[in-house]
């Protein structure tokens, strides 16, 4: 393999021979000279030809010089090079004050001249060719930031004592309803694909693994449209033992938002400023907390009446309160708490002394919702009992409830949207710019 050396490093190197690898942005043919700007995954980087137009037949180098001039000329946007040469330190080059002066070029990889794709192109037409929208450097950021924003869980996770896990995506029942189902063939039956991770993280607990996570895919039949909805999304889940009540769970959901936010401001800070404009800021804990009625209270003396009493909050009700809260409070993210039973799912334990509520929470984030945590019911009677008044049949649960026959403890956890993360934090306007390969209703390739 080539020694290459990533553009980014490049300025802190001495001038001298380096090789570079990466692909052409642009290319400006002079006559006396050619320049390229080539791209790795790192940065941008200037190059640089004396041209030779001409062979000279008492110089035994202008054959050399003159082939590396044609393929230049000939060069399109967008392939793939590997060039060694000369690195120069140069304050009058604008792209970094460096650039390399061409000693080899090889062209790895010719590209179809014309790009499918301009930088103004819809988020539809870019999507079909993602793996070209993804040369972009803003895209190059976005998972660069994902990453650190994952590091910076795990190192967390780990330095208190979690245990990861790697649930199954096959499930032979619905874990969060039966709506938003994906059914695919198994052999002679039918399997489904996991909603969340839910049951099998709660499984961990009777396990006695204490403490555990899991990033990994989600699956929704989820036929909407809207900015925040894909068919499959990376979830982030976590399940931990001994909780007192939901408070626990969003004492440890604060401080791993904390633990994430802080990594990507020390290490994309600047970038993310330069790249989207936006500031990235590391919360203040306690995020503040509101009980949801209060919370549709306050909207609707904001002068917004959330439709339906007794639903959730809707996507309008979400940004006003996150208003009012930025207002109040200075804050950007908000935990609702005290969700009506008749809207949780029948594994969330309901407040002692109110039967209507349950101890959980929806975590929002700039005005969206990307996370809901709970405390879980674990004493199988009200556990079995909550499930039929749901009008599941604890039959078709049994594998479930089984897991609170056997001794269990008391515990509870959250499941998050990655995306939704990100997206809000960059301040972008669709989980599809911030998802690998986004899949939707009418998306499956590529
Ligand atoms: P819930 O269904 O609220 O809770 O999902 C948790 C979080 O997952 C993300 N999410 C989605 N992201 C993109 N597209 C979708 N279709 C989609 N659906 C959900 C959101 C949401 O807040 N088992 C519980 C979690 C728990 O209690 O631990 C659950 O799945 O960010």
């Amino acid at each position: 393999m080539t020694e290459r050396i990533l553009i980014k490093h490049l300025a802190a190197r001495e001038d001298g021979p380096v090789t570079v690898s990466g692909w052409v942005d642009t290319v400006r043919d002079q006559k006396k000279v050619q320049f390229i700007v080539l791209h790795d995954e790192s940065g941008a980087l200037q190059l640089v030809n004396p041209a030779v137009r001409e062979v000279d037949p008492d110089d035994a180098a202008s054959a050399g010089r003159h082939e590396i001039t044609e393929t230049i000329s000939g060069l399109s946007q967008g392939s793939f090079i590997t060039v060694t040469g000369e690195l120069k330190h140069d304050e009058r080059v604008k792209l970094g004050g460096i650039e390399v002066k061409i000693g080899t070029l090889e062209v790895v990889s010719h590209a179809v001249p014309e790009s499918p794709i301009a930088d103004d192109s819809s988020i539809d037409k870019r999507l079909d060719w993602r793996f070209i929208d993804l040369r972009r450097p803003e895209q190059n950021l976005i998972f660069r930031v994902q990453t650190t924003f994952e590091h910076a869980l795990r190192t967390y996770w780990i330095e208190h004592d979690f245990i990861e896990i790697h649930t199954p995506k096959l499930m032979a029942s619905a874990s969060e309803s039966r709506a938003e189902l994906f059914e695919v063939g198994y052999f002679d039956d039918t399997a489904y694909l996991a909603q969340s991770p839910q049951f099998f993280k709660q499984m961990a607990q009777p396990a006695g693994f204490g403490k555990v996570f899991e990033i990994g895919p989600a699956f929704r039949a989820d036929p909407s449209f809207t900015s925040r909805h894909a068919t499959e999304f990376t979830s982030i889940d976590t399940e931990v033992s001994w909780i007192s009540s939901h408070e626990d769970v969003m004492r440890l959901h604060e401080e791993l938002m904390v633990a994430g936010i802080r990594a990507i401001k020390e290490k994309h800070g600047e970038e993310i400023e330069q790249r989207f404009g936006v500031t990235i800021e590391v919360p203040t804990t306690p995020f503040p907390r509101i009980p949801l009625a209060e919370a549709k209270q306050i909207v609707a003396e904001r002068g917004y009446v959330v439709p339906r009493h007794d639903d959730d909050m809707d996507p309008e009700g979400e940004r006003q309160i996150a208003a009012y809260v930025k207002e109040k409070y200075g804050h950007d993210f908000v935990f609702l708490t005290d969700y009506a039973s008749s809207i949780r799912p029948f594994y969330h334990m309901r407040n002692a002394d109110d039967q209507g509520i349950t101890n959980s929470y929806d975590l929002v984030y700039h005005g969206v919702e990307i996370s809901t945590g709970a405390q879980r019911e674990h004493r199988i009677d009200v556990l079995t009992t909550q499930a039929k008044e749901k009008g599941l049949d604890p039959e078709e649960l049994g594998f479930y409830l089984d897991f609170f026959r056997y001794g269990v403890p008391p515990h509870g956890g959250f499941g998050m949207g990655l995306a939704r993360v990100l997206m809000l934090m960059l301040g972008l306007n669709s989980i599809r710019e911030v998802t690998y390969l986004f899949r939707g209703p009418n998306r499956l390739l590529p």
